[in-house]
């Protein structure tokens, strides 16, 4: 009798060097109003703080998202095949269990921003999957042009999984530049794309403002972040955090608002805030599932299928890379 060794995960970095974070603070507090990638709120205190935003009871798109996986990965797995799990935006890599399990994929590739957090979360998550080989690449897949060509990939088929309503953070221009990249990525392979849904004013501004002030944190984390990783002398106490839903965009806008005049140094260039002026830390669009299949299709996907919730607040759409 043969005994399996259980694998042990590996780490790839590609995390963007301090230089293009400058750069990209730079143009962002350019635009009106001033906005930060989503991507710079998740260094490792930010991914801790989002973990516990998850448990907020006014935030329910991950519980809801990992018993809808739990009850449907069986048919999603017959549906969609197996493959390479390739997970965009891990994080805690909590939600793709109920699919290594029906799955049965050759390889777990996990993509993440933080790498401290992949390391953390894909030790525990190999600990639960001992005999599904894991890779962690720690980057921002959105400017990432290739996976590297690495033993668990190469050959293999490719099945994307983008969990979590993350393309929500991004425009929709740049959603569609996502959805094309992934496209590329996952060459030829099919999508498995989490996306939670418009609900009303009163719960969506409750789940982005929960009363423990979770959100809050997180988002004046953001300033935290700046002052650490580039020398920036924000003081967060001269910040209020809103979150508002904006019917007509289907989106919650998330910011934090100046409360005084102040003129703030990032990187040794001086900006300055008006009391009142916003600086957008995140957008978190909602898509029904008619706008979800407009999207797919402006990305040149095939929209297969959805599976949803009983209430029907978040989706899980199949799609197929169009030929
Ligand atoms: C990661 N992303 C999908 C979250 C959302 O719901 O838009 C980020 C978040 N920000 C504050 N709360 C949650």
């Amino acid at each position: 009798m043969t005994t399996q060794t259980p694998a042990r995960p590996q780490l790839i970095d590609l995390h963007p060097p301090n230089a293009d974070m400058q750069r990209l603070v730079h143009n962002g507090l350019q635009r009106e109003p001033r906005q930060l990638p989503a991507w710079f709120l998740y260094d490792q205190e930010g991914s801790r703080l989002f973990d516990q935003i998850c448990e907020q009871p006014e935030y329910s798109l991950t519980r809801t998202e990992i018993s809808l996986l739990e009850s449907s990965a069986a048919d999603i797995a017959r549906a969609i095949g197996s493959g390479v799990i390739v997970e965009f935006g891990a994080g805690s890599a909590r939600k793709v269990g109920p699919l290594l399990e029906a799955m049965q994929p050759s390889a777990y590739v996990a993509l993440d921003i933080s790498a401290d957090h992949l390391r953390q979360s894909m030790a525990s998550l190999q600990a639960q999957h001992p005999c599904v080989p894991m890779l962690g690449i720690c980057c921002d897949h959105s400017q990432l042009d290739t996976l590297p060509d690495h033993p668990l990939i190469r050959g293999e088929r490719r099945v994307g999984f983008f969990p979590g309503s993350s393309l929500g953070n991004f425009t929709r221009a740049e959603a569609i530049a996502l959805l094309r990249r992934f496209r590329r990525l996952l060459d030829g392979g099919p999508l498995l794309l989490g996306l939670d849904q418009p609900k009303s004013r009163s719960r969506l501004e409750a789940a982005y403002n929960d009363a423990a002030g979770i959100s809050a944190a997180f988002a004046h984390n953001l300033l935290q972040r700046l002052n650490n990783d580039l020398g920036a002398d924000f003081n967060p106490d001269n910040f209020l955090y809103e979150a508002v839903w904006q019917e007509t965009e289907s989106r919650v806008r998330m910011a934090l608002i100046s409360e005084v005049n102040q003129t703030v140094s990032v990187g040794g260039e001086p900006w300055t805030f008006s009391p009142g002026q916003p600086l957008v830390t995140e957008y978190s669009v909602k898509y029904s599932a008619e706008m979800a299949r407009e999207l797919a299709k402006d990305a040149s996907w095939h929209w297969r299928h959805r599976w949803h919730d009983p209430a029907d607040d978040l989706s899980l759409h199949w799609l197929e890379a169009a030929d």
